[in-house]
């Protein structure tokens, strides 16, 4: 198997969930910053363009970052990251629906179209006037899922899963582009903080975030 890893917050997530796995896996870096991941051989294996990446050991590719850790928690059921039982994945997979849906495709596109603009407007289509929308949906919805976690320390009750990963791998990102978690949102601080102690959050940063000044 080899991980095309690179600089970001997806990336950063799945070395987040191999941390927590406690799985180690050959890795290839890219560089995104200079688009390395938008031609030639990357764009034959991963038509999307972007990371992370997983080549399985006959040739095939697997991308999309939740995809990758589905694949990796059938081969290396423990420690569960997505659930135990089929209603444990379930759930799992139905908050992490709601926080993709609502919060991290919002905040990462309201990046994209706006302080990301010229990084990825030779990449996707992009549209700078929908960016302060696609903010304040972002920062509507975590005062929604705010409301939901009181009482938590978990986004699922009870179990630090990938849901848990992609919100933190988002907000701490967000936080250093200008997307703060809103200074009402007294739950989800105090799961960021929860979250941000765990050894694997520090330790998935990649060493570029020092000079790039963002955390992915
Ligand atoms: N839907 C994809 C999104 C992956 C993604 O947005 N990757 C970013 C890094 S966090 C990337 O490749 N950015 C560079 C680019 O799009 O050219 C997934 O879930 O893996």
């Amino acid at each position: 198997m080899l991980l095309f890893n690179s600089f970001g917050p997806n990336p950063r997530a799945t070395r987040m969930f191999l941390l927590e796995k406690g799985l180690t896996i050959p890795q290839r870096e890219m560089d995104i910053q200079h688009a390395e991941n938008r031609q030639g051989d990357y764009l034959m294996a991963n038509p999307a363009g972007q990371l992370p990446a997983l080549q399985l050991d006959d040739g095939r590719v697997i991308a999309e970052t939740v995809a990758i850790w589905e694949y990796l928690e059938e081969k290396h059921p423990k420690p569960a990251l997505i659930g135990t039982s089929p209603e444990e994945r379930a759930e799992t997979r139905m908050w992490q629906r709601r926080v993709e849906l609502n919060i991290t495709e919002n905040l990462y596109a309201g990046f994209r179209f706006g302080e990301g603009v010229e990084m990825f407007k030779s990449r996707i289509m992009v549209r700078p006037e929908a960016s302060p929308g696609l903010k304040a949906i972002a920062q509507d919805r975590m005062a929604w899922l705010d409301k939901l976690i009181a009482g938590r320390d978990f986004i699922v009750p009870n179990r630090f899963t990938i849901a848990d990963i992609i919100l933190y791998c988002a907000t701490d990102f967000g936080a250093t582009v200008g997307q703060t978690i809103p200074a009402s949102c007294g739950n989800l601080s105090a799961w960021f903080k929860r979250i941000d102690s765990r050894p694997s959050a520090k330790a998935s940063l990649h060493p570029a975030w020092e000079t790039i000044k963002v955390k992915g």
